[in-house]
């Protein structure tokens, strides 16, 4: 008999809805020690969230996230809040024992990540940070012949994250959605936005970057506040490129804007090694592209006539997550990634195993969005600490 997972949910943003939904399907695809109540939601505008409750299912809501977490029927909050929110009621959840799900980026900056790491590890509580793309099947699928040895020593990582919707002057910053612009609600811009993913993604598959040197732009320096009405700067940055080094001796760059006219998620990575090579993009996702030069453990060269960048259609029963999904060759999507998450964060609970990245392994991505953003103020090398194991 599944134990119930009572979850109150803070939120209803894009990431509210993509969270709401994994909530509302993980137990009809995945067999599960526990079984999602979506109990209560919750956010300050009471018409919409009275709204939300009822679109996605949810039992209650609230208007006041302290009440939410003072509840003794919810053991999970799931933080789907605007970034500046997040130290807080990650801490008071903690506190209280609760569970904790968290939106990335884990928080404004380093310090603020830091207290939360201290909050969470002081309370004991499972927890776990969305950074649904290693969920894609994939670029699970990535990782995988990288831990096989099919990468070999690696040489380069090239990372792009390209979007273009703030390419217009009159995009408003502040309010829903556009609190991505305000730098005091947001922490940053592209850099914690979309390249903390890119970041995330490459030391999942790479390992840990040790340092960095980065350059920002501002393309539009000021714009209407929704709050205030007025004309104010612009604090974030819109685009963001780096170089950086890994600690396994290889170089990586990385680019993300949201002034690439045309792209709307362009998400992609490239690992080039001495035996092989991977390459991925969001806008095809079901594809992983992969060179295979030699065979781990033989060292066999594969035959030159037959050498060839492989499209490997990732939709097999044999292929990460596609067992739970549909038969070979039918797609999942965006939303899927979440679902996966979710149930690889449910799967730990059941064996008592942490998940990842948790908190701490989010902090070390924080870390390298700090050291970036740093770099670019100071025009210097910045070094980044080795990242603490966790499990
Ligand atoms: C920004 O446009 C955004 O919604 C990010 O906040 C998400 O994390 C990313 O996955 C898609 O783009």
């Amino acid at each position: 008999m599944a134990k119930p997972l009572r979850v109150g949910m803070i939120g209803y943003g894009f990431m509210g809805r993509a969270h709401s939904n994994a909530y509302s399907q993980v137990n009809h695809f995945f067999d599960l020690g526990h079984q999602v109540v979506r109990k209560a939601c919750c956010a300050r505008n009471e018409a919409k969230i009275k709204s939300f409750a009822e679109t996605w299912g949810y039992e209650s809501y609230e208007t006041d996230w302290r009440r939410l977490i003072e509840r003794d029927d919810i053991d999970l909050i799931d933080i789907g809040s605007p970034n500046n929110t997040h130290l807080e009621i990650a801490t008071a959840a903690a506190e209280a024992g609760k569970m904790v799900l968290c939106e990335k980026p884990l928080a404004m900056n380093v310090q603020e990540g830091e207290k939360m790491v201290a909050a969470i590890e002081r309370a004991g509580v499972p927890n776990m940070v969305w950074y649904n793309y290693r969920r894609v099947p994939a670029i699970s699928l990535a990782r995988q012949i990288v831990e096989e040895g099919r990468i070999g020593r690696a040489f380069h990582y090239r990372a792009t994250y390209l979007q273009d919707w703030t390419i217009a002057e009159d995009v408003p910053q502040g309010g829903p959605a556009l609190w991505r612009l305000d730098v005091n609600v947001a922490g940053s811009g592209v850099t914690g936005d979309l390249l903390a993913h890119s970041i995330d993604t490459a030391e999942w598959l790479n390992g840990p970057i040790c340092r960095v040197s980065a350059h920002t732009e501002t393309f539009v320096k000021q714009r209407t506040h929704v709050e205030t009405g007025k004309v104010q700067p612009v604090g974030i940055d819109d685009a963001c490129m780096f170089l950086a080094v890994f600690a396994n001796g290889s170089l990586g760059t990385f680019e993300s804007t949201r002034y690439a006219r045309g792209r709307k998620n362009y998400n992609t990575f490239e690992l080039n090694g001495e035996r092989g090579s991977v390459f991925f993009d969001l806008e095809d996702p079901h594809i992983l592209q992969f060179f295979r030069y030699a065979d781990p453990g033989t060292e066999k060269k594969v035959e030159d006539h037959l050498t060839g960048w492989q499209r490997i259609h990732v939709t097999n029963s044999e292929h990460p997550y596609m067992d739970h999904w549909w038969v070979p060759g039918c797609t999942i999507g965006y939303e899927h990634t979440f679902i996966n998450a979710l149930a690889d964060f449910i799967q730990g609970l059941d064996q008592g195993k942490p998940v990842q990245p948790d908190f701490r392994c989010a902090l070390h991505t924080q870390r390298v969005c700090d050291a970036v953003l740093e770099s670019a103020k100071s025009g210097q090398w910045v070094e980044i600490p080795a990242p603490v194991e966790t499990t």
